[in-house]
């Protein structure tokens, strides 16, 4: 009888490992709640010369870099490659992220000059960061950050205030047409959640290898209507409303920043 109390015991034990081992898995399987599926995991590899942002895709980084598309369509009807067409690479240094942006795009517009006014609907080019990979809301605070590029080198999102507000302090922009194409670079300070709009103590934080961040790039095309024609990003949006990126940190990819 107690050869068989002892054999009971270790086989509770043994379903009771079983049972800590199957949620552990499950666990990691969905280690990150805080996403939805399929996002892309971008790489950026470590600049030992920053770029110069200057609209010219010169520098040896540049040729590391791995190229990654603009071609989810979240708003708007089927464009031609002539409409838009755009890709983009990342790089680091401990300083700054840097993004390189190629497109095609028949009819650059800014219509609405105020660049606090209507900056959606004229060509401009998203950069969505969450320097924590968290996820989550960004709406009305500074969990993630929008910068809406406009074609005058201008970085606009909506601070804790509710209000759109200019944030070209944090991102060197400059791009520069060859042929057909636009050539648009970026170096972005990176700030953690931790930002204070108008304050004087905001510092960027200092980047290095192994950091994953949250990451996804979009391109708002008007060629002359009242509103952006299209929507372009690099994630897939499988429901919902698509054009959310500016609200809901969760779409992002993965960006991990390598040696
Ligand atoms: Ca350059
Ligand atoms: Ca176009
Ligand atoms: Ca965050
Ligand atoms: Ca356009």
């Amino acid at each position: 009888m107690r050869g068989i109390a002892v054999m009971l015991s270790k086989i509770r034990i043994a379903q009771k490992l079983a049972a800590i081992l199957l949620a552990t898995t499950a666990a990691a399987a969905c280690a990150d709640s805080n996403h939805y599926e399929d996002r892309t995991e971008y790489r950026a590899p470590k600049a030992n010369v920053a770029p110069i942002i200057d609209g010219v895709a010169d520098e040896a980084i540049w040729q590391q870099a791995q190229w990654h598309d603009l071609k989810q369509r979240w708003l708007g009807p089927e464009y031609t490659k002539e409409d838009f067409e755009g890709r983009f690479k990342v790089a680091w240094t401990e300083d700054k992220l840097y993004i390189l942006t190629e497109f095609t795009d028949d009819i650059l517009i800014d219509t609405h000059r105020d660049p606090l006014v209507q900056y959606w609907d004229d060509d401009c080019l998203e950069i969505f960061l969450d320097e924590d990979f968290s996820g989550g809301d960004h709406q009305f605070n500074h969990n993630a950050f929008a910068y809406h590029m406009s074609l005058d080198n201008q970085a606009i999102d909506i601070g804790t205030d509710e209000q759109a507000r200019n944030y070209s302090h944090h991102v060197e922009s400059r791009w520069k047409q060859h042929g057909n194409k636009v050539i648009w670079e970026l170096a972005i300070d990176i700030y953690t959640d931790a930002y204070v709009d108008d304050s004087d103590d905001n510092q960027p934080i200092t980047l290095s290898a192994g950091k994953v961040m949250g990451l996804m790039v979009a391109y708002c095309d008007n060629d002359g209507s009242e509103l952006r024609e299209n929507f372009i990003g690099s994630e897939l949006v499988a429901e919902g409303p698509k054009d959310r990126g500016w609200i809901d940190a969760g779409l992002f990819g993965s960006l991990v920043l390598v040696e």
